[in-house]
């Protein structure tokens, strides 16, 4: 079982057992022994369950289960213990163990509320104040029942409650003082002159396009979704003006995977502030990365990017050879871009597939009727990839990769999620049974380059309750806080830092570091096995714990986060900063 559906299996488990026990005290209040009986011994065993599904998450790792082992684990043995002993004395009268099975259900609810509301890390607060509710909702039923505790047990309860919610809200509201992000400070301009320049303008507007046969509303660089597609050869500088015509939300050049210097990089309110309309910006750097990236909008770039504001970077270190084809699958309006192309190949043609997934979910990526290789992903290039045949790839939110093959006489077509979206004649395979390619283990390896590492963090991915802002919101978290309550990665110019990224909530995290490829270590305590990965954009799936490492040589302010767009301003963005 992994981890992922482990997390899942002790939340159904935890639900079931506070329903159950909830269920059976509202079944004893109402003197239906036999319902109120049953319920209570499902709830017994429910709880008993999580036993082993909590000590097995805490050997997964410790992110997954702390709360649950300081907090949940003792709540459910104060309802086994409070429960279960009247229970088996098998009252005459059902309705005396309605109180006692009420504060079963209080006690595992609230340790569920933790886990859903507060989430990572364990926090003294969050118990104490669970223990108040269990102990305010319990006193309360107790009354409404019309149980008569001595006045004693009414004391003491009071007094816990009262000192549990005042010292637990004390905990939870006291501020943790992240060094605060700087936004909004001057901008140089880059300075550079006498190359070979390759100068682009991309107007952004609301405009309507054709998305597979129905026009649809969209923000557009230059009227189209994607956007022109911007080409350079190493050694060339690009240079990219970029107007806003009528984007209210302020418009930006984010140059995805691409390490440019940091005021180029188009983050607002972090490298530069947002392009409103009627304002430009210029963007120049080298080109002296080859490889497939894309450009996109950074500011409320989960709806700016979603409508349309993006387009293919592409440098490529010399002239093309034989045929080199960008596929950017992006979802607009509900619709899948691009539409299908068929393009006649002749057999022996050096064919590169670039495949860039814009959308902010994962894609299947399948290759049929011939053999290929994997030449490069995020840009670069992997070390001594293998013929892959009847292999898909899954290519996170954000990613590329690069494929390569000689055009075999016979067609062969490329379909997204089933869907064909590239092919060389009409060719009708079903894909949806390969295997995965896991590019951990494809390639030849390579040491790691460096013997030690100066700086190591820990970011652990999961929701919470986000009561910092104006309204309360149930945030995307990194280590139990929001964007700009994160504490900033702080790192020295040319230190090795290695990162882990921890998953416990319920969904996929493409994570997206800023100005810096990551070289992949570990992924669930297992090394990286194939050809040097570096990467830009990753998925951390529900459960896993991956270990990167990147060279700290490109200072500035960037922006590291969740390359689910909606969850990165939900929340899950924090900042790498040079000291
Ligand atoms: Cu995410």
């Amino acid at each position: 079982m992994t981890t992922g559906s482990l997390l899942a299996a002790d939340l159904v488990i935890a639900l079931l057992a506070a329903a159950a026990w909830l269920g059976g005290g509202a079944a004893a209040a109402a003197r239906r022994r036999p319902f109120a009986l049953g319920l209570a011994a499902v709830a017994l065993l429910a709880t008993l369950a999580r036993a082993i599904t909590i000590t097995a998450l805490a050997r997964a790792g410790w992110w997954f289960a702390a709360e649950k082992v300081f907090i949940a684990a003792p709540l459910a043995l104060a309802a086994v213990g409070v429960a279960g002993p009247r229970l088996l004395r098998a009252p005459g009268d059902i309705r005396a163990v309605a109180v006692p099975l009420l504060f079963a259900g209080y006690a595992t609810s609230s340790a569920l509320l933790v886990t859903i509301l507060h989430g990572y890390p364990a926090s003294a607060g969050a118990g104490l104040l669970a223990v108040a509710g269990v102990v305010a909702a319990t006193a309360i039923s107790g009354r409404a029942l019309g149980a008569r505790p001595s006045r004693t047990v009414s004391r003491v309860a009071l007094v816990v409650a009262g000192a549990a919610l005042v010292t637990g809200t004390g905990l939870t509201v006291a501020p943790d003082a992240a060094p605060a992000v700087p936004h909004d400070h001057g901008y140089p301009a880059a300075g550079i002159s006498d190359e070979p320049t390759r100068r682009f303008t991309l107007t952004a507007g609301t405009t309507t396009v054709d998305a597979g046969g129905r026009n649809v509303a969209a923000w557009a660089f230059n009227a189209q979704v994607p956007g022109p597609e911007l080409t350079a050869t190493v050694g060339d500088v690009v240079e990219v003006t970029l107007r806003n015509r009528d984007i209210g939300r302020g418009v930006t050049l984010h140059w995805h995977g691409y390490d440019v210097p940091n005021d180029q990089d188009g983050v607002p309110g972090v490298t530069q502030a947002a392009v409103r309309p009627g304002q430009e910006f210029v963007y120049r750097f080298r080109a002296d990365q080859a490889g497939t990236y894309w450009y996109h909008t950074h500011s409320a770039s989960d709806v700016g990017v979603r409508m349309g504001l993006y387009g293919v970077l592409v440098v490529r270190p010399g002239p093309v050879t034989g045929l080199d084809v960008t596929v950017p699958v992006h979802t607009l309006a509900g619709r899948p871009l691009p539409a299908p192309r068929v393009e006649q190949v002749e057999a022996g043609v050096p064919v590169r597939l670039r495949l860039i997934n814009t959308d902010s979910t994962t894609h299947r990526y399948a290759l049929a009727g011939t053999a290929f290789r994997v030449a490069a992903i995020d840009g670069v290039d992997l070390r001594g990839p293998t013929s892959l045949v009847d292999t898909a790839v899954l290519i996170p939110a954000g990613g590329r990769y690069d494929v390569v093959f000689d055009a075999p006489a016979t067609p062969v077509a490329l379909f997204v999620d089933g869907r064909a979206v590239y092919s060389t004649g009409p060719l009708s395979t079903v894909t949806g049974a390969w295997p995965v390619l896991d590019p951990l283990g494809y390639g030849a390896t390579a040491p790691v380059p460096w013997p030690r590492f100066d700086k190591t963090f820990t970011l652990v991915l999961d929701r919470g309750l986000d009561l910092r802002g104006l309204l309360p919101r149930y945030a995307h978290t990194v280590n139990g806080a929001a964007d700009r309550d994160i504490p900033p990665q702080v790192v020295r110019l040319g230190d090795v830092v290695r990162f882990s990224i921890v998953n416990r909530s319920q969904i996929v995290h493409p994570w997206h570091l800023h100005g810096h490829h990551v070289l992949v270590l570990a992924r669930n305590g297992e090394p990286a096995a194939g050809s040097p990965l570096w990467l830009d954009s990753f998925d951390v799936r529900p459960g896993e714990v991956w270990e990167v490492a990147f060279r700290a040589d490109n200072p500035g302010m960037w922006a590291n986060h969740c390359h689910n767009l909606a969850h990165a301003e939900a929340g899950m963005t924090l900042h790498l900063m040079y000291s």
